[in-house]
């Protein structure tokens, strides 16, 4: 196995690679580099140089055979291979969103990506209460475009079965299976909460309609094979500024269930608005970055809606000529967002891999608060999510849901 990189391996590493040397340092010998530590699956550092840091610089993301966080988390190198092939895919449907990668280098399971030191994590950015005017038109047509253009409503039925057997992914697709739908809704000793909210996990616990729902939802995971998800779309995966949305991380692309992508994505901006009981520093503040937040969720929605009818309609393959499938199947698409991010918001409150809106929040009362919020809106999702129709049905759910701690 080839050995973590450290801050000296890393630059010498940098400083090696003739690609890197041609299009970003130019020979510069002040290389410095700085851990990017805000993941959970790779070692990534920051390779800059000193005089230069905005303009010179790269990142280099690790994979090892494990979790870089949760070491006893097997995760395949291949992850690697994986992501380069996807960001290939995604460049070709929707560059605008795509982050740009110079190399993939096979023997040593490296990426180098280039640095987009414009931009912040979304996740981060929304604890701040930053609003991103364009996020929804972007995420929205990223999604739209490399789910259709990956499905079968579009590529021939040849040529979609000649893509999937190169983003099988097993490893990374188990850990999803876990974390995401076997864990969360039973004890388990990964999963974890604050202190105080035992009554909401025991009842998610002693609910078996609850985990008959999640468990359906896995199902979909494992055997709808519609288009080549992301797989791991939250705003941890997102960098964003007022101008651009870029997307990252799709090692755990696999063939999956479409609307496991949109309802990740969904499910964070939830818990990013429950997460504001903490954030947001006044009741003004709260409600004002609250309702942005609902109307970026809808509008994500619509622009999804939108584009991707509009691919069928223009660029469909002609082999589903039936505008009421077509409305079946984005009305089912609609429903299935709905639970996988409700399944998607009890991992990450409950389960183990958890993120910076919550961990950011020192105080356990105020956290667990944040927790419960987000723990009933996940289940008011799933329980109604047979009967959702239109965006609005969610977002009404999410705003009249209430925090029921202590
Ligand atoms: C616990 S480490 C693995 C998790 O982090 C990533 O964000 C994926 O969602 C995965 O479930
Ligand atoms: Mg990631």
């Amino acid at each position: 196995m080839t050995a973590p990189f450290t801050s000296e391996t890393v630059i010498a590493y940098a400083a090696s690679r003739p690609e890197l040397q041609e299009e970003i340092f130019h020979g510069a010998a002040d290389l410095q580099a700085e851990a990017l530590t805000e993941g959970n699956v790779n070692v990534i550092f920051r390779v800059f140089s000193a005089r230069d840091p905005q303009n010179k610089s790269v990142i280099l993301k690790q994979a090892l055979p494990h979790s870089w966080r949760y070491p006893d988390l097997i995760m395949p190198v291949e992850r690697s291979r994986i992501e380069y092939q996807v960001l290939q895919l995604e460049a070709r449907y929707c560059p605008e969103q795509t982050v740009r990668i110079y190399f993939h280098d096979a023997e040593r399971n490296i990426n180098a990506f280039e640095d987009l030191n414009q931009h912040v994590v979304m996740r981060e950015g929304l604890a701040r209460q930053n609003k991103y005017p364009l996020a929804a038109q972007h995420v929205g047509t990223f999604m739209a475009r490399t789910l259709f253009y990956t499905s079968d409503l579009f590529l021939s039925s040849g040529e979609k079965k000649a893509l999937v057997p190169h983003f099988i992914n097993a490893g990374m697709v188990k850990v999803q299976e876990d974390l995401v739908f076997t864990q969360p809704v039973q004890p388990h000793p990964n999963n974890r909460w604050t202190r105080g909210i035992e009554p909401q996990v025991a009842a998610i616990y002693n609910d078996d309609t609850i985990r008959a729902d999640v468990f359906l939802l896995k199902e979909k995971y494992m055997t709808n094979a519609q288009a080549l998800i992301h797989n791991d779309l939250h705003t941890g995966s997102i960098l964003v500024n007022e101008r651009e949305t870029k997307v990252i991380d799709p090692e755990f692309a696999f063939f999956g269930p479409i609307a496991h992508d949109v309802g990740s994505y969904i499910a964070n901006l939830a818990i990013a608005y429950a997460a504001q009981e903490f954030h947001a520093k006044t009741d003004a503040v709260r409600a004002d970055y609250r309702a942005w937040l609902v109307s970026s969720l809808a509008e994500t929605w619509e622009v999804l809606y939108a584009e991707f009818s509009r691919l069928w309609e223009n660029e469909g393959n002609g082999e589903w000529p039936s505008p009421t499938y077509r409305k079946n199947y984005m009305r089912a698409l609609l429903q299935d967002t709905t639970g996988f991010a409700a399944a998607e918001i009890y991992r990450r409150l409950i389960g183990l891999a958890h993120v910076s809106d919550l961990w950011t929040i020192t105080d356990e009362h105020t956290r667990a608060q944040v927790e419960s919020l987000g723990v009933n809106i996940a289940t008011a999702w799933l329980k109604a999510r047979r009967g959702v129709t239109q965006i609005s049905d969610l977002t009404e759910l999410m705003t009249a849901a209430k925090i029921t701690y202590p």
